[in-house]
């Protein structure tokens, strides 16, 4: 991919006072800027999340010590971006006013010092996680990038990644890897602990985090796992801003504001919210001058996140892909499909959330929406599709244990539920095929394959119908690293296979209409 234009100029250090007076830059010494922090998973996320609060920090004053290396743990396209431009990129922030006129603004971002590709030169960044200067290792790898079982957070230690990084520790692969061996090294030079921060939509990620690590640790040296263990910090946070991927024509819009070619800026909207642990081991910046806000326990907003935000997400995108709208706004300008989000957060979702003082829900579900609405971002609704069996064990099943558990229905995450099954088919309703990116992929395709025949066989027996859907259900719902204890729950197997009945005869649009008769709900 040609990222910039031959011989056009570069966004560079030297090039920031030629910016245009609108377009923010970094306000600090940046020469004088010492690693702190060690992130690994350099993606749009991070850099549009913790890279913009941490250079407000530094606006603010924080001192030196708080720059960002950056880890890329498989590609090196960022890094071949970023490197030219002495690791300088803009962060645009997108959104419409009232009449739908698209907005942006635009901050070249300083505190990233320097990319490393782990593949590249693995001991460098175990380095980087032993050095004097480390203070905070955070992690954006995504859900898959745990190497755990979604169902139970548990190390999966038959995973290729995990059983190839017990046996290396001076290349390893993981993220838990990495982390591990890299602790392991700076123990033995003597330096002390560190904070590690997961900031991945993963319930009580600090949590799921720490025990990874330490089962991890815990095969390899069991006093490091007791170093780890005893002085190491987990603080859990809640993090949310949407990032769609970089566009081709970002870039050129991005690098026309600039007045010079920037290869990998990222966009987002202007909404952030970061509610972090405050338990860090080697101290921390004061992110709150970024909008950060530090708390005793973040658990209460990660549910609140992660079964709204997220959830709701996901039930979008899968009933999206199925109906083939490719953007959450065009999704969102689909009345049945708003109309069905609504209800699913207002009488499924928030009556199972955790009380937060203070939090009004019905203008937090308003805002969720609206921000859904961004006509700028054009974020893609296979992007979100992506990683399902990752992603719905805390977005959607937890959910529907919580209901369950105190016998409430569960019509509308059923539909959530059944539109991912569905989307496993891989073609849309307009029979556009597409690719199942998930890391079980092979796994799921195997189930579905077999819940076509449990299908194809009832269907024989008793006709095609809800017998035989039942059949198709109970074969996928039974998949346990997924769906746990649910598969074995008739009240979960029954509804999402009358949602996925629904949504083979009548179509996205069919089944909205027959969860919402009166279109009222
Ligand atoms: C999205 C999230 O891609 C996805 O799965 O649901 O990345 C979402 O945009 C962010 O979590 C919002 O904070």
């Amino acid at each position: 991919m040609e990222l910039v234009a031959a011989g056009a100029a570069r966004l560079s250090p030297r090039r920031l006072p030629a910016l245009p007076q609108a377009v923010a830059r970094p306000g600090y010494d940046r020469d004088g800027l010492r690693a702190g922090i060690v992130h690994l998973g350099l993606g749009a996320f991070a850099r549009a999340h913790l890279a913009a609060v941490n250079e407000a920090a530094l606006h603010a004053g924080a001192d030196h010590g708080w720059g960002i290396c950056g880890v890329s743990l498989r590609q090196a396209d960022t890094r071949d971006a970023l490197a030219p431009q002495g690791g300088l990129y803009a962060l645009a922030l997108r959104s419409a006013d009232a009449e739908g006129k698209p907005r942006q603004q635009v901050a070249v971002i300083g505190c990233l010092l320097e990319t490393l590709v782990a593949p590249e030169d693995p001991q460098a960044v175990l380095a980087r996680i032993a050095h004097a200067d480390t203070r905070i290792v955070s992690v954006t790898v995504t859900e898959k990038g745990y190497c755990h079982e979604p169902a139970s957070g548990r190390l999966n230690l038959d995973h290729p990644d995990i059983v190839h990084d017990l046996g290396q520790p001076l290349a390893p692969r993981s993220a838990i890897g990495y982390l591990a061996w890299g602790l392991q090294q700076r123990r033995a030079a003597g330096r002390g602990p560190v904070t590690l921060m997961s900031l991945d939509n993963l319930p009580a990620n600090g949590h799921l985090l720490r025990g990874l690590v330490l089962a991890f640790a815990g095969q390899v040296d069991r006093a490091l796992a007791d170093w780890i263990a005893s002085s190491c910090a987990f603080p859990c946070s809640m993090v949310d801003r949407i990032v769609p991927r970089t566009t081709d024509d970002d870039r050129r819009d991005i690098s026309d504001t600039l007045g010079v070619d920037d290869a990998w800026p990222v966009l987002a909207e202007p909404y952030l919210e970061w509610v972090v642990e405050d338990r860090f081991a080697a101290g921390r910046p004061d992110w709150t001058a970024g909008g950060a806000r530090f708390v005793a326990e973040a658990a209460p907003f990660e549910t609140l996140k992660l079964r709204t935000v997220n959830g709701a997400h996901s039930a979008l995108a899968y009933l999206s892909v199925m109906a083939g709208w490719a953007t959450v706004d065009q999704a969102m300008a689909q009345p049945a499909l708003k109309a069905y989000l609504a209800v699913l957060l207002r009488d499924e979702i928030m009556p199972t959330l955790p009380p937060l003082p203070g939090l009004d829900l019905a203008q937090y579900q308003a805002r969720l929406l609206a921000r859904y609405e961004n006509p700028a971002l054009k974020h893609q609704t296979r992007q979100i599709a992506m990683d399902g069996s990752q992603k719905l064990p805390q977005r959607l099943l937890d959910t529907v244990r919580a209901r369950l558990a105190a016998d409430l229905p569960i019509p509308g995450l059923a539909l959530a539920v059944a539109a991912w099954l569905h989307c496993l088919r891989g073609v849309d309703q307009a029979g556009r095929r597409y690719e199942i990116q998930d890391p079980m992929a092979a796994v799921l395709a195997r189930e579905l394959a077999l819940a076509e025949a449990a299908l194809e066989q009832a269907a024989a027996r008793a006709g095609a119908g809800p017998a035989a859907m039942l059949a198709w259900t109970e074969a996928l719902t039974g998949l346990v690293p997924v769906f746990g204890d649910l598969g074995q729950d008739p009240r979960f197997v029954r509804a999402v296979a009358q949602a996925a009945q629904s949504l083979r005869s009548l179509g996205v649009a069919g089944a909205l209409a027959a969860l919402s008769p009166s279109g009222a709900r």
